[in-house]
C-alpha cells in the first residue's frame, strides 16, 4: 500500500522554510536568502520515503501585507494550508515567539487539519532555550507533534521525515517517483536570477525586483539560451542593479548562470535585461507571470 499527501510548510518570513524543503528534497527546489520575503509563490517538492510520497508545499512567509504583491504572497501561503493534509509551522527558534509568529498561530489554532511544529535553527541557540519555547507555543494551540531541527545541518530531519511519511494518508502517488518538483525550468531560471539579486543587492532593491524568463532557446550543441527581464520600480534601483559600468549585473548574471548550469546539468547562456517599470508590484499580469495566479 502506498501513501501520499501534501504538507504545507508555513511560517514567518526567514524562518528557514525553503532551506528545510530543499534539505528534505535533497536538492535545490526553492531559493534561499538571508533576507525576509524570499519565496513569493508556492513551490511543491516531492520527497519519497519508503512507500510514502510526501509533497512538501513551500510557501511565502506570512506577514502583514501592504502591496498587491504582498497580499498575493500571503494568500498563496494560506491557500497552501487549505489544500494540505497537514501543516508544518516552522519557527526560527533564535527569533522565538515574535508578533508575526503569534499572529500565525492564532489563525492556525482555528484550523481543523492537524498542525505540527518545527523549531528550526537549533544550531544557533543553546538546547535549554528550546523546551520553554516549545511549551509556550504549545500553550497557545495544540500541535499534534513538535520537532527540534536544523535545516542547515540536517539535525532532527530524519525523524521529521519518517513521521511525515507515516502520517500521509493511504493513496496513489500524485507525482512520478523521479520527479523532484513541479517548478518549470523557465520559472526556476527566473528564481535563480532573483536569488542572486537578493544576495548581491540591498535595502529596497531586492523587494522591488521581479524576474521573468522571456525566451528559452534550445541550441543544437545541447546548451540553452535563457533571456530574462528584471523589473524594478525606480530608476535609482535600476542604477544600483546595473552597477558601475555594469559590474553588478554582470556579477549577478555570472553567479546565476553557473548555478543554473549546475541545476540543469548543461551549459547555459544567460542574458539579463533590466527594465524600470513603476508599479509592477500592483500589476496583475506581472504577478501572474511569477506564479501568483489568482492575485487578489
Ligand atoms: N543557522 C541556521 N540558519 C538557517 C537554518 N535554516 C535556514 N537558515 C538561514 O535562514 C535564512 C532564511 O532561510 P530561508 O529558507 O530562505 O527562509 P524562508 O522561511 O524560506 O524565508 P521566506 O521565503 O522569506 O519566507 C537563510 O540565510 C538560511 O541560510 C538553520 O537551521 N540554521
Ligand atoms: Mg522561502
Amino acid at each position: 500500500m502506498t501513501r501520499c499527501g501534501l504538507v504545507a510548510i508555513l511560517g514567518a518570513p526567514n524562518a528557514g522554510k525553503s532551506t528545510l524543503v530543499n534539505r528534505l528534497a535533497g536538492t535545490k527546489v526553492s531559493i534561499v536568502s538571508p533576507k525576509p520575503q524570499t519565496t513569493r509563490f508556492r513551490i511543491r517538492a516531492v520527497v519519497m520515503h519508503g512507500q510514502s510520497q510526501i509533497i512538501l508545499v513551500d510557501t511565502p512567509g506570512i506577514f502583514a501585507p501592504r502591496r498587491r504583491l504582498d497580499r498575493a504572497m500571503v494568500a498563496a501561503a494560506w491557500g497552501g494550508a487549505q489544500d494540505a493534509d497537514l501543516s508544518l509551522l516552522v519557527v526560527d527558534a533564535r527569533a522565538g515567539l515574535t508578533d508575526a509568529v503569534r499572529r500565525i498561530v492564532e489563525t492556525l489554532a482555528k484550523s481543523r487539519r492537524p498542525v505540527w511544529l518545527a523549531l528550526n535553527k537549533t544550531d544557533l541557540i543553546p538546547r535549554e532555550r528550546l523546551l520553554p519555547l516549545a511549551a509556550e507555543l504549545n500553550a497557545m494551540m495544540t500541535f499534534a507533534e513538535t520537532f527540534m531541527v536544523s535545516a542547515e545541518t540536517g539535525d532532527g530531519l530524519d525523524r521529521l521525515e519518517a513521521r511525515l511519511a507515516a502520517a500521509m494518508p493511504p493513496g496513489p502517488y500524485l507525482f512520478p517517483e523521479d520527479e523532484l518538483t513541479d517548478l518549470p525550468n523557465r520559472m526556476l531560471a527566473a528564481e535563480i536570477v532573483r536569488e542572486q539579486i537578493l544576495r548581491q543587492t540591498h535595502q529596497e532593491v531586492p523587494h522591488h525586483a521581479s524576474v521573468e524568463t522571456e525566451q528559452w532557446t534550445e541550441n543544437a550543441d545541447g546548451s540553452v539560451r535563457v533571456d530574462c527581464t528584471i523589473y524594478v520600480s525606480r530608476r535609482t534601483q535600476k542604477a544600483i542593479l546595473i552597477g558601475e559600468k555594469g559590474a553588478r549585473i554582470r556579477a549577478i548574471g555570472q553567479s546565476a548562470r553557473m548555478e543554473l548550469a549546475r541545476l540543469l546539468e548543461r551549459p547555459v547562456h544567460l542574458f539579463l535585461n533590466v527594465k524600470e517599470r513603476e508599479g509592477w508590484d500592483e500589476e496583475r499580469a506581472r504577478l501572474r507571470a511569477i506564479g501568483l495566479e489568482d492575485a487578489g
